[in-house]
């Protein structure tokens, strides 16, 4: 404990919690005692309401500015490795302290940052440490909170109640809609990101996301294993390719008894292909053959065929009204590839310009 302490206290640090890492109530009673904040991976547990959760990391540190002002002396790391790459190479380009925790002694850490490895009961290791630790100063939490409480106010004001509903908006509605104590199975691609920068408080709901073999496979299969194991209502939001690959995954659902409610958003391909240069590098049309891969399929129907319940909804105000509905349903979600690109730009230009402006960098 005492090598720990020495690492963290008056340092300014972070608190990074990952996949299966620390239990919310620990990393939130250490936060308290460091006076650091708590970058919360979506599938931590730890996208709190409290202002100490830092949910918008990667849209935080985009920005090189912010990213200067806001780097850290020590970390403490806890569980998987964050999914946001811009997270991950700020840790890296930071030269900081970092003390990783977990529960295996197989350490994960391609950037090979970690310095001193812990092996132990994560929440048991913050417990001992709270009364130990000497808080930083208090201009960096501040700061953080502060950066991050924009951040909040930005997505929520370009994303609440849309009277078209766009995929960032469609992840925000789901991570608000689903009933408290609900399983909430993330795909690849563009949803696991969508909930990261706009998914709000996820305190309601237990956060899962699973790459399969490759990625997209196995994605529905995942969500129908959870609801039944659980017995749990249990939400998923998934592309429509994913969903395609794994339709079989809807076989005998109507008559399982599970509660599974399926969002997909349609597309029309794979959407996260949009974000790279090959977009622009390739004529459109082979850009649509190799990447975009758009296949015409109605997952509407896709879903009759098997039983299954299924709508349409255009609105935040109807997604979450077939939200609402108990039983397994797919609801579909049109929506455009490029426009969606587009749309993730000036959201996080947006945040950005909100953020330079609350710390005045
Ligand atoms: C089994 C498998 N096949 C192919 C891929 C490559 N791949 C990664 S993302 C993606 C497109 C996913 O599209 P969709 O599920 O519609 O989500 P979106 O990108 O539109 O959010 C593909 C084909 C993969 N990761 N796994």
């Amino acid at each position: 404990l005492a090598k720990v302490n020495s690492r963290l206290k008056n340092k300014r640090g972070v608190i990074i919690a990952g996949a299966r890492g620390v239990p919310p109530r620990a990393a939130k009673l250490l936060s308290d005692a460091l006076k650091w904040p708590v970058l919360a991976d979506p599938t931590s547990g730890c996208r709190t309401e409290g202002p100490h959760a830092i949910r918008h990391a990667d849209a935080l540190l985009r920005d090189s500015e912010i990213a200067k002002r806001l780097r850290p002396e020590s970390v403490l790391r806890f569980g998987a490795l964050p999914a946001s790459k811009v997270v991950n190479s700020w840790l890296r380009d930071t030269a900081a302290e970092v003390t990783t925790v977990s529960g295996s002694p197989y350490l994960i850490d391609p950037d090979r940052t970690t310095s001193l490895h812990l092996v132990t009961n994560a929440e048991a290791l913050c417990t001992d440490l709270a009364p130990l630790v000497a808080p930083c100063d208090q201009n960096w939490l501040q700061d953080w909170c502060v950066v991050e409480q924009s951040a909040r106010r930005v997505v929520g004001d370009m994303l609440d109640d849309e009277t078209r509903l766009s995929e960032p908006g469609v992840a925000r509605c789901v991570v608000a809609s689903l009933p408290t104590g609900s399983r909430f199975v993330v795909s690849s691609s563009m949803p696991i990101r969508d909930v990261e920068w706009y998914g709000g408080s996820c305190e309601h709901l237990t956060v899962l996301s699973n790459r399969g073999a490759n990625g997209i496979d196995g994605v529905v299969s995942t969500a129908v294993g959870v609801a039944l194991e659980t017995g749990q209502t249990t939400g998923l939001l998934i592309g429509d390719i994913a969903f395609l690959h794994d339709s079989n995954g809807l076989i005998g659902l109507a008559r399982r008894g599970a509660d599974v409610r399926i969002v997909v958003v349609d597309n029309n391909g794979g959407g996260i292909f949009s974000f790279l240069p090959q977009r622009t590098s390739l004529p459109g049309g082979q850009f649509e053959t190799i990447f975009g891969t758009p296949h015409e399929s109605d997952a509407s129907l896709i879903a009759r065929a098997h039983g299954v319940r299924s709508c349409e909804a255009r609105t935040t105000a109807e997604l979450r009204q077939a939200l609402a509905e108990v039983g397994p349903s797919v609801i579909v979600v049109k929506a455009d590839r490029d426009k969606n690109v587009e749309h993730h730009d000036e959201i996080h230009r947006a945040v950005a310009e909100a953020v330079r402006g609350s710390i005045k960098v």
